[in-house]
């Protein structure tokens, strides 16, 4: 019998057979939306779905994954069909027969597919539920000029990049510093709360520098690459309660910046001490260095 670390490792070597294959499958794909949309009222590019249905595939093919849900999909699904989304979604103690599950978002940011601009795979693995404090590793892939990987487990973090014979490389893990020098501010900004337009502001007239392409995963890589700074998805009067989806973009995102030595906040609470009611909820969003989340806490605080 496996022990979970050697299983985490089996899921994070499958992760890295998905990279290989979405980014050729990106090559080759159009623009194409389909009719249909997602949960999130989302409408599906024909490539979001070819690579939701990929990871499917290799993820059930996987002895110790007991099920799967995605951006993408309506339910939770495994090797026999759907579960149970309300008992799977309950927090429920780690250990026993620690089952692991994997939430994902298949491709993040495909509306950029068009402006041929880099994008993402987001995975969470979760123990017994998909509960934020049932996540024990996370990780994403960034599809740019290079194919690179970032994995984090609970004690340590892993950065790897493609080469050119499709092999990965290891590269010194990032770390943010305590500030940093950019702002990467989502949502509309005509949708913004005063609070949080004047918190932008006041990162601008600090010196911070605007770094947003509208792609969660190269926009939070690049601030874990140059070291630190604020990445913002907030309410907003369009989306009360923000756009991005707590199992599948959020919580693991989360859970790397922690690793990396930053923080993420809703606004007040830390995520990953978060629960989740249903499959597609999403959650207002900041993540950061260290300075940048304390500042941000206190503007919060002081004009709720
Ligand atoms: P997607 O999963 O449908 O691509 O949506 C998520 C994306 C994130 O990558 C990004 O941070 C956000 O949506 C951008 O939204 P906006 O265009 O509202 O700034
Ligand atoms: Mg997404």
């Amino acid at each position: 019998m496996l022990n979970i670390d050697s299983k985490i490792q089996i899921i994070f070597n499958e992760f890295k057979k998905i990279s290989i294959h979405i980014s050729e499958l990106l090559k080759d794909s159009s623009n194409e939306y389909l009719k249909s949309s997602n949960s999130s009222g989302d409408t599906q590019l024909a490539v979001d779905v070819l690579a939701d249905t990929y990871i499917e595939k290799q993820l059930l093919a996987l002895e110790c994954v007991a099920g799967i849900c995605s951006e993408e999909k309506a339910d939770i699904i495994s090797k026999n069909g759907i579960l149970d989304s309300k008992d799977l979604l309950k927090k429920s103690p780690l250990g026993g027969e620690r089952k692991l599950y994997i939430a994902y978002d298949p491709l993040d940011g495909s509306s950029l597919m068009d402006s041929n601009l880099a994008l993402g795979s987001i995975f969470g693995i979760y123990e017994n539920s998909f509960s934020a404090q049932n996540l024990i590793a996370a990780s994403y892939i960034i599809y740019g000029p290079r194919t690179e990987i970032i994995f984090a487990t609970q004690n340590a973090l892993f950065y790897q990049k493609q080469t050119s014979n499709q092999e990965y490389i290891s590269l010194t893990p990032p770390k943010l510093g305590k500030k940093g020098k950019i702002n990467a501010p989502g949502g509309t900004q005509k949708y913004w709360s005063k609070t949080h337009k004047n918190f932008i502001d006041s990162l601008f007239t600090d010196g911070y520098r605007l770094r947003y392409s509208g792609g969660m995963v190269p926009d939070l890589h690049q601030i874990l690459i140059k070291g630190g700074g604020l990445f913002s998805y907030p309410a907003t009067e369009d989306a009360p309660s923000g756009k991005l989806r707590r199992l599948f973009e959020v919580f693991p995102m989360s859970f790397i910046y922690e690793q990396a030595g930053g923080e993420a906040i809703d606004g007040r609470e830390r995520i990953l001490n978060l629960e989740c009611d249903s499959l597609h909820q999403s959650t207002p969003c900041f993540l950061g260095s260290k300075q940048e989340i304390n500042a941000l806490k206190q503007a919060y605080k002081e004009n709720k």
